[in-house]
């Protein structure tokens, strides 16, 4: 069904820009409407009305004009260019004149084509989205219980988005964090666009959003309101729970040139390395974008930082692997191959995660629009971790980044990859519920009095979506018994057995002895009894020695994971350095300035700055789509990532 209705949404696209009627033979839609079923009040009716087709080099609109006389009809549209031919209400007399006519290649009668309910953006069906039981995505509207901040230009207030709140940095009036410029709310559509059967759908459907505004309405921004914005986000409790933070995932698809800092930049006195360190010890998910200077993300900042999700963009076109997409996206002036790297994309070590970039179709203040960049692949992956903490609240930003890399697939263009390293590509169909499991112990060995090791199979059976990392441990242990394990923790999908060794003691008297497999995940607990025998009869135990060691205990357990919870937000770095709201933006629009250029010159825009650490930047590009090479002419608009005009200093604050 859905397939069907592309069909015809793409037929409607076809007809628009085969566009109108040639002079002198068509009508407009007025007309259309009476020449359609008589009074008809519907004026898409397609009752009577037929598409006749000529055959190749036909000249559309003489041959239209004669037969328009001779068999009495009055063509409502007219196709020229790709297609040759009309469109028009007629009799069976007529269909039939045309049909028996030398020069028509077919006669098909006319359709109605559907609004089609709601897109599925290519992105979004890529990364299994249209398949994962956290989704749910179906038309009906259920939205995901998880709120996602989304550091950059602010967020349109759109009745596609479950926009909850926001605070502008890049002015003195916090609520001013509407979008303007268009990048955060295109990012906002990607990340959580609701499931409601119009516009799209995002990858965390519904998921609440929050809009941090640290670059202002020309996509500008200072690293003092970058830190702003964190420290607002800091400062936001989970109502329920004041120690634990609001946030789940922060999507930064922003940058500005800079490097890795030891020790989450304290020698380096870098303040958003040390921000970011902070929303992550308290357990938030850090996403960010690996920018787009098709470099190395070592370069930019907060790319190149260990404690975030650097994500790369992949070239889809399709929605699909299997890389037969064609070419259909024209940006950063070239077409992309199908399921491949990127052109624009970074790259490197830094990456630990790939998810489509490249012409997404996602909400924007006016509607929506294509866009295509590093920009455009992070938000996949911080709806992703939405998705994940959604099910799993308690999972930390590492074991949020451990499942989303576990979770991912190499099944994309590898060879495309500028690196050695192949990073997975986002994939979230396997992504369910929390899961559970249970543990069996499959073996009842024996040993003799004398002690000695047995081993004893420990069987892991997990549900459906169980893919949680389960620490073992033993417990209850006989005396005189040791017992461990040969992993420690089993990860993954699949029901795996591993081996407890069990090391008893010399002495041990004959008899039947049990032990307990504690298997545990985030405070969910399950057991299973293990069994061994000790065989023969007991060994009197020699004179000087007093008796089996005590004391010996099983494999200790871990120590329990602890989150680190912050006591406040980074003071002392904002606050008064705001900028007044008076500030008057007289500077050229930069970031992702759009000029025109011709397809072929899209290349790095030389540093004019001052001091280009300073300067922040959203990383994005619009783009246009078609099925044919871009004409060489200079008339395609592409966005040119003029990504050092610093405009602001710190003096600028007034
Ligand atoms: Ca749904
Ligand atoms: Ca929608
Ligand atoms: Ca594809
Ligand atoms: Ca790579």
């Amino acid at each position: 069904m859905r397939r069907h209705a592309a069909t015809l949404v793409a037929a409607a696209l076809l007809l628009s820009l085969a566009g109108p009627v040639a002079a002198g033979v068509g009508a407009d839609r007025t007309s259309a409407t009476t020449a359609g079923a008589a009074a008809a009040p519907d004026s898409a009716d397609p009752e009577g009305r037929w598409i006749v087709l000529y055959k190749g080099g036909t000249d559309a609109a003489a041959a239209t004009e004669k037969r328009s006389v001779r068999v009495g009809f009055r063509a409502d549209r007219m196709f020229t260019h790709g297609i040759r031919g009309f469109a028009a209400a007629l009799n069976d007399d007529q269909v039939a004149d045309l049909r028996a006519d030398a020069a028509v290649a077919a006669v098909i009668p006319d359709e109605r084509v559907e609004p089609q309910a709601q897109i599925l953006p290519t992105g979004v069906s890529r990364i299994g989205g249209k398949v994962s039981q956290t989704a749910l995505i179906d038309g009906v509207d259920e939205r995901v219980d998880a709120d996602v901040a989304i550091v950059d230009t602010g967020i349109a207030k759109l009745a596609d988005l479950n926009v909850v709140g926001g605070y502008d940095c890049s002015s003195s009036t916090p609520s001013r964090w509407r979008d303007v410029h268009g990048h955060g709310t295109h990012v906002a559509g990607t990340i959580g666009a609701i499931d409601n059967g119009s516009g799209v759908v995002g990858v965390a459907p519904g998921v609440r959003l929050w809009a941090v505004k640290i670059l202002d309405d020309g996509g500008s921004g200072l690293l003092s309101w970058y830190v702003c914005g964190l420290d607002w986000i800091m400062a936001q409790r989970d109502p329920s729970d004041p120690s634990r933070p609001r946030i789940e995932a922060i999507n930064m698809s922003v940058a500005k040139w800079g490097s890795d800092t030891a020790d989450c930049g304290a020698g380096a006195g870098d303040i958003l390395h040390a921000a970011i360190c902070r929303l992550v010890d308290d357990g938030i998910t850090v996403v960010a974008a690996a920018a787009n200077d098709s470099g190395n993300a070592s370069e930019r900042v907060p790319a190149a930082y260990d404690e975030v999700i650097t994500v790369s963009a992949l070239a889809d076109s399709d929605g699909k692997p299997g890389a037969v997409g064609g070419n259909r996206c024209f940006s950063w002036g070239t077409y992309d191959n199908d399921d491949t790297f990127a052109n624009f994309s970074n790259y490197g070590a830094d990456v630990d995660l790939i998810a489509p970039g490249k012409c997404i179709y996602s909400t924007v203040p006016g509607g929506l629009a294509y866009s295509s960049g590093t920009s455009m692949a992070a938000p996949h992956v911080a709806g992703a971790a939405a998705l994940v903490k959604a099910a799993r609240p308690y999972f930390t930003p590492a074991e949020v980044k451990e499942a989303l890399q576990y979770l991912g697939t190499l099944d994309w263009k590898i060879t495309s990859d500028p690196d050695s390293v192949h990073e997975k590509l986002l994939d979230v169909s396997r992504l369910g519920p929390r899961g559970d499991f249970s543990l069996a112990a499959l073996d009842v060995p024996s040993v003799s009095t004398q002690g000695g090791v047995v081993n004893i199979t420990v069987q892991l059976t997990r549900s459906d979506t169980a893919f949680e990392r389960i620490a073992l441990r033993s417990a209850h242990l006989p005396p005189g018994v040791r017992a461990t394990f040969a992993t420690k923790s089993l990860y993954g999908f699949e029901d795996i057995t591993t081996v407890m060794k069990v090391d008893v003691a010399d002495g041990l008297a004959p008899g039947t002895y049990h032990l307990t497999v504690v298997g545990t995940e985030h405070g969910r607990q399950r057991e299973t009894t293990a069994t061994f025998q000790v065989t023969g009869a007991p060994v009197p135990p020699p004179p000087t020695r007093l008796g089996p060691p005590v004391g010996i205990a099983g494999e200790a357990p871990p120590p329990p994971r602890t989150v680190t919870t912050g006591s406040g937000g980074i003071r002392g770095l904002t606050g008064a350095s705001v900028p007044d709201p008076t500030y008057e933006g007289t500077a050229a629009v930069t970031g992702a300035s759009e000029v025109s250029t011709a397809p072929a010159q899209p290349g790095p825009v030389t540093s004019t700055g001052t001091d280009p650490s300073r300067q922040l930047e959203p990383l994005d590009q619009l783009n246009e789509l078609g099925g044919a090479p871009a004409p060489a002419a200079a008339t395609t608009r592409a966005r040119v990532p003029s990504r050092i005009v610093p405009r602001y200093t710190f003096a600028i604050a007034r």
